[in-house]
């Protein structure tokens, strides 16, 4: 079976197709990552091509040291990841002291895993940490998101409670909230720091002005929260911009509510956002 044909790849690809199609992918905007097992390696492996030269991250994480990824490439639109695989993602292995990577398969005609690669790769380690089944790491242009870090504090809490209180089931999806990142110049590693610190404690975490960054231990469970997570900041913008641009809305998810939901639901709340017992 060619490397396109596995599971996983095919996942991935429908997964930026998903993406794209929901409008979250505007030009090469977004990127995926995929850390691979042990069986899909040895799968992928008789495929392979001669490795590249090793390209050093610009940190160390070694806990992802001699780990696989399927990553999307910097500038690759994820509207073409579905139709042409090997030009627009890749498998990249991280060396043994996780200070480096080099393409082994796909990513054809010089190009390199997405811009955002140390955010990845520094949200790999931090989910891996809090949840050892974490596989995914998926970032989105998504504009709900954007349009709500335009008009709120830009802050967890406040986030948090907002997005939970817009549609029932959102706290039973993401009952530890969100975490959302001032803007900040992207690519760097000065921006994967801040949303890795965050990731430790969340599954998703906003950028103001720019998107989100989802987690999730298969695609199903990193797309379903970003879609929830969206839908809910789409139905805030719209419910405002209905009550005259007004965030005090007649009627309202209460505190209590979120509680009662999340007892029926047997999932635990995030404390410090609510404010009764
Ligand atoms: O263009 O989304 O954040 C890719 C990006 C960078
Ligand atoms: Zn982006």
């Amino acid at each position: 079976m060619s490397i396109e044909e596995l599971d996983f790849v095919k996942g991935f690809c429908r997964m930026c197709d998903d993406g794209f199609k929901q409008g979250w992918h505007e030009r090469n905007g977004g990127n995926l990552t995929y850390l691979m097992d042990s069986d899909e390696v040895t799968a992928a492996k008789p495929d392979f091509l001669e490795p590249h030269g090793w390209v050093d991250l610009g940190m160390q994480e070694t806990s992802l040291a001699g780990r696989y990824f399927l990553t999307t490439g910097s500038g690759k639109y994820m509207r073409n990841v579905l139709e042409d695989p090997a030009h627009n993602i890749g498998i990249v292995e991280i060396n043994d002291s996780g200070t480096a990577y080099r393409i082994v398969w796909g990513l054809l005609n010089g190009a390199k895993p997405t811009s955002e690669f140390p955010t990845h790769c520094m949200n790999h380690a931090a989910r891996l940490e809090v949840d050892p089944s974490n596989r995914v790491i998926y970032h989105s242009h998504t504009p709900g998101i954007i349009e709500m870090s335009n008009l709120v504090e830009l802050d967890d809490r406040t986030f948090s409670r907002i997005l939970w209180k817009m549609m029932t089931e959102c706290v039973v999806v993401f009952p530890q909230g969100v975490g959302v990142v001032p803007w900040m110049v992207p690519g760097g590693v000065d921006i994967a720091k801040a949303t890795s610190k965050l990731m430790k404690k969340y599954p998703a975490a906003v950028w103001a002005q720019h998107g989100l960054f989802a987690s999730g231990s298969d695609f199903d469970t990193a797309f379903g929260p970003a879609h929830t997570i969206e839908k809910a900041a789409e139905l805030y913008i719209a419910s405002r911009a209905a009550n005259g641009g007004s965030d005090k809305f007649l009627n309202a998810i209460t505190d209590q509510n979120l509680k009662d939901t999340c007892c029926d639901f047997h999932v635990q709340i995030n404390q410090d956002f609510v404010d009764c017992r």
